[in-house]
């Protein structure tokens, strides 16, 4: 393993050895209660999904082929034709669902709406006829920059049911951020709102998503969603208050059927290089491996079900487990606007209460929180509508796990670790709350249909111990390319271990064949489950005019998994530290990127640790910053640099 912290954590996990079997209370009524769909799945794989496809969905046109494999690029259900906002909406209602709630809906100053599938399904025909409306054609990208509220889901369906891919942005993103995923996508048309609430305030979105579209040049028309009731600038002929476009609309907009591989949406995201990603995901293997996890993970019984999905629609798991797993399968979701201490620190078991949610999909990093709060917020509140239990984002830690069954759980929910990535579409490796007996701090095994496989350094498979995860087959939800740069599709996936998906995770098989996530190996920061590069906050910080020369890490944090640590050399001329503040230079990531990728803590070096070739050791800037014993550093061209840094690392103070 090429990295300190991850050897650490494969020590820490190697001691663990608690199971526990699925409760006789989830076996009662369990979908599945044994090793059944493996072994369907392990006799054809491509049967299998072609089954859960045809169970799961409506199709407009059966496919011919259930698999087009040619590596790196997958075709599933070719010649297939469907849409997901019909599979989502329209078929629900047409089965007489139209009065099952699909959306209860919390903001964050304790206002709700309660949305049934035939008020979904009349909002969402309105708003497509809308964008119609505004130009926009079958293949046109729509961008959407919203907070957490209904219009965030309404809006993506509404793309869904023209055909117009949709790019989400998340609203937590900067102006710059935007801009560059406007641009990227060559979007037509922005949906945006005046503002939203957080924290018990408003904050304004429109002057950011102005700042976006005026530097970029192919939005034609904004759409602004009224919702923090902020004072907003609207540009005559380009701006559209949503209400008045949807009031106006016309009520019928038929589906159209797409091609089960034409674009579903694009879903930027970090690599190893300071720009991100354009993650292409399609039409009809996305939504069978979405709505097969979501049913299968979550144990789902719609129609009792009251499911919760604490992510932010902006990220690639409020795509697929709020929005078109759930939808799909006609479950009921709560969809929350705020964070989990407004008013007060109890604020998501009081959701959980009120809404008496059966399964809740949250994060470790939001799970770590919680138990620092501690047990008497959750004993506040009556939990025991609680049945599953799931996790995403990142390695989740055995103390952690054992406090969210213990504590959250009541000690009878099955807890669902689910490890998957914006490029798999839908989970890979979860247990099944009444098949897999589980171990604290392990996603266990992959689910039924997917194959995985641990390497070494060399490429060769490992039958126990640790190295780097890679998937061997194609699966139905597996991203499709980088919008516009194929050959860093190839590279960045397929180019490493030939004939293999290399997720980026390093894995370690235990003597059981349990699996246990270590994180990242490559330069992918992951805070509170965000993923972030390293490239990207350097590329932002010496965008600073007084920056010189800027090396970023990840450094182990308690509470948000991984923590941005920054070494930043000035501009000789700014090199006084009164000039040019530690807190200008965290604002100024945060214009460049957004708040989640402001460093916690940053360091004015005099110079940084550079081998004899000039690269920046950033391994030992970990150690440093992780307050470890340094290690070898004769490969460094000046070993005095890493004193002064070590001596300043001691003497300052964390911000916060
Ligand atoms: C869904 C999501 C993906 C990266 C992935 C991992 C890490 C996610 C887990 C996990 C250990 C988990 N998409 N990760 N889930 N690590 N256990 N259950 O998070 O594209 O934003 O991030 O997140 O490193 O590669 S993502």
């Amino acid at each position: 393993m090429a990295d300190d912290s991850t050897g650490q954590t494969l020590h820490a996990l190697a001691d663990e050895r608690r199971t526990f079997p699925p409760t006789e209370r989830i076996k009662a009524d369990a979908l599945t209660v044994d090793t059944s769909l493996y072994d369907e799945a392990a006799e054809d794989d491509e049967a299998f999904w072609a089954r859960q496809a045809a169970e799961l969905l409506d199709w407009d046109t059966e496919w011919t082929t259930v698999l087009d494999w040619q590596l790196p690029y997958a075709k599933w259900f070719v010649g297939g034709k469907l849409n997901v906002a019909a599979n989502c909406l329209d078929r629900h209602v047409a089965a007489g669902l139209g009065d099952r709630v699909a959306i209860h809906f919390e903001g964050e100053p304790g206002d709700t709406r309660t949305i049934t599938y035939a008020d979904l399904l009349a909002e969402v025909q309105r708003f497509a006829n809308a964008l119609k409306g505004l130009g926009v054609e079958k293949g046109d990208r729509v961008n959407i920059y919203l907070p957490m509220i209904p219009e965030a889901a309404i809006a993506m369906l509404a793309c869904a049911r023209i055909g117009a891919p949709h790019s989400v942005v998340f609203g937590g993103f900067s102006s710059q951020a935007l801009a560059d995923r406007i641009d990227d996508a060559e979007a037509k048309v922005l949906i945006t709102a005046d503002g939203g609430h957080r924290r018990g305030s408003v904050f304004p979105l429109k002057p950011a998503a102005d700042e976006a579209v005026e530097s970029t040049t192919t939005i034609e028309h904004v759409v602004v969603v009224k919702r923090g009731d902020n004072d907003v600038d609207m540009v005559d002929g380009r701006d559209h208050w949503y209400h008045e476009l949807v009031e106006a609309a016309d009520a019928d907009c038929p589906a159209e059927p797409m091609d089960s591989e034409d674009l579903l949406f694009l879903l930027y995201t970090s690599g190893t290089t300071g720009k991100p990603k354009g993650i292409m995901h399609t039409t009809g293997g996305y939504l069978t491996q979405v709505a097969f996890t979501h049913k299968y993970v979550f144990d789902l019984h719609a129609e009792t079900d009251v499911y919760w999905c604490t992510a932010d629609v902006g990220w690639v798991t409020g795509h697929s487990y709020i929005v078109y797993g759930p939808l799909a399968n006609a479950a009921t979701v709560v969809m929350y606007e705020g964070v989990p201490n407004y008013p007060g620190n109890d604020r998501f078991w009081d959701i959980v209460e009120k809404y008496k949610v059966t399964k809740l999909y949250t994060a470790p990093t939001a799970i770590r929180t919680f138990m620092k709060w501690g047990v008497e917020e959750p004993a506040k509140h009556d939990l025991t509508s609680l049945k599953v239990i799931g996790s995403v984002g990142e390695p989740i830690n055995p103390e952690a796990w054992m406090w969210y069954r213990e504590v959250i759980g009541g000690g009878e929910c099955p807890v669902v670790d689910t490890w998957w990535q914006t490029e798999t579409g839908g989970i890979m490796i979860s247990p099944l709350p009444g098949a897999t007996t589980t171990k604290p701090g392990s996603a266990t095994f992959p689910l039924p249909g997917i194959s995985v496989e641990v390497v070494d350094e060399a490429g060769n498979k490992v039958e126990r111990g640790g190295g780097y995860l890679t998937i061997t087959r194609p699966w139905p939800g597996m991203l499709r390319g980088i919008w516009r740069h194929p050959q860093r599709y190839h590279d960045a996936y397929w180019g490493r271990y030939p004939g293999r998906y290399f997720a980026g995770d390093g894995a370690k098989l235990d003597d059981d064949g349990y699996l246990w996530l270590l994180g990242r190996v490559d330069d992918v920061m992951n805070v509170s489950g965000h993923r972030i590069s390293t490239t990207e906050v350097e590329s932002a910080l010496v965008s600073h005019p007084a920056v010189a020369e800027a090396a970023v890490v990840g450094a182990t944090d308690t509470t948000t998994g991984q923590a941005i640590i920054a070494y930043v050399t000035l501009r000789s001329g700014a090199s006084d530290v009164q000039s040019v503040g530690i807190d200008d230079l965290r604002n100024h990531v945060a214009g460049e990127i957004g708040a989640i990728a402001k460093p916690k803590t940053i360091y004015l070096t005099p110079d940084l640790p550079k081998t004899r070739s000039g690269k920046i050791m950033r391994r030992l800037l970990r150690d440093i910053a992780e307050g470890r014993n340094l290690g070898d550093t004769t490969t460094l061209a000046d070993a005095s640099v890493v004193d002064e840094i070590a001596a300043r690392a001691t003497a300052t103070p964390q911000e916060d």
